[in-house]
């Protein structure tokens, strides 16, 4: 259970980071910096995302236009945060069709990749919705370039989301399992409610946009049909809110599988590689699931492009096993 705010002794964000940094990190502080930067940025988010339509900033706007000016003002909230942590070298946004060379004073080691607000379509509806970000680092002194954005050996650090959902959650690793921590917005801090979070091995929910039925191919239509027409026990729940990381968060937290498989309108499928599906991919194995593209782990999907999409398989071991188990019997 979350402690009490009231309690001194619980883990904030803030602390964690710092008792990280401590523990293995041996740093220069510029990946405190950046993870400081980046809960900031989640927390303006937050409060833009809670403000909703009532605020001054959208009354002008509506439908689309709103999504836009909502998409551009957090883009805009956390580049000036990752700027202004004086550890970042290059960001990618799904915002930018660039990627951005932070100027020379404030240019730090690390390429970070965000999508600081996805999963709109249907705000207007009070959906849950979320930012992504990858933090990668080219392993080397030289500060990154943009070229390097898709170089080959670049490694992840760490990666997370934010939910803003019934309550704002974050979700983080780097690389030493999966934490998760909800804003207590009375003190503007995020809490710790789960440490080493590990996700179920099997779940019983399978999730993916089934109005594409149609324009799946054959492995996708029939590993969803066993899962409506067990042979024995049970059939699956069908969940999906069509934002991805609520969908991704419900999978890590319950168990069971997320998939945007290729279809005739996307192809290659319709999620981005780099700060969709990688840091998505990420945390899940971090929490001892599963990620693939069909064929090998999301992470060991080298980007060509950096808005590059991937078709995504992800969640529990055993249901993704069996997804990749008819894969492999489909060829
Ligand atoms: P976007 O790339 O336009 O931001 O859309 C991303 C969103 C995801 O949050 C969600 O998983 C997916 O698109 C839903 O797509 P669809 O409506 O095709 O099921």
């Amino acid at each position: 259970t979350a402690p009490s705010r009231l309690d001194p002794s619980c883990t904030t964000l803030t602390k964690f980071i710092f008792a990280e940094e401590n523990r293995i990190w041996q740093s220069t502080g510029e990946l405190t910096r950046l993870l400081n930067s980046i809960q900031m940025a989640t927390k303006s988010v937050s409060a833009l995302v809670r403000r909703g339509g009532v605020s001054h900033l959208f009354t002008h706007a509506i439908g689309k236009q709103k999504e836009t000016k909502r998409k551009a003002i957090a883009n805009e909230i956390f580049i000036n945060m990752l700027i202004s942590s004086y550890s970042v070298g290059v960001i990618v946004s799904e915002e930018n069709p660039k990627p951005l060379e932070v100027d020379r004073d404030h240019r730090g080691k690390y390429i970070v990749a965000i999508d600081p607000l996805e999963g709109l379509p249907d705000v207007d509806c009070n959906t849950a919705i979320g930012s992504i970000f990858l933090i990668l680092d080219k392993g080397d002194d030289n500060l990154p370039t943009a070229q390097d954005v898709l170089f080959e050996d670049n490694q992840i650090t760490a990666a997370g989301y934010a939910l803003y959902g019934s309550a704002t959650t974050l979700v983080m690793s780097t690389g030493e399992g999966v934490n998760s921590f909800v804003l207590d917005t009375e003190i503007g801090e995020y809490i710790m409610t789960e440490s080493n979070l590990k996700m179920p091995k099997k779940g019983n929910t399978y999730s993916i946009n089934e109005g594409y039925t149609s324009s799946w191919d054959d492995l996708v239509k029939n590993y969803v049909n066993a899962k409506k027409f067990p042979h024995s026990g049970k059939p699956y729940t069908a969940r999906y809110v069509g934002s991805m990381v609520a969908d991704i968060h419900r999978t890590l937290k319950h168990g069971g599988i997320f998939m945007y498989p290729a279809n005739k309108e996307h192809p290659h499928g319709k999620l981005k590689l780099l700060y969709e599906c990688k840091p998505m991919a990420f945390i899940i194995e971090q929490a001892g699931g599963l990620s693939t593209d069909g064929t090998r782990s999301i992470l060991d999907v080298k980007p060509r492009e950096v808005h590059q999409t991937t078709p995504i398989f992800l969640g529990s071991t055993n249901d993704v096993r069996e997804f990749l188990g008819l894969a492999s019997k489909s060829v």
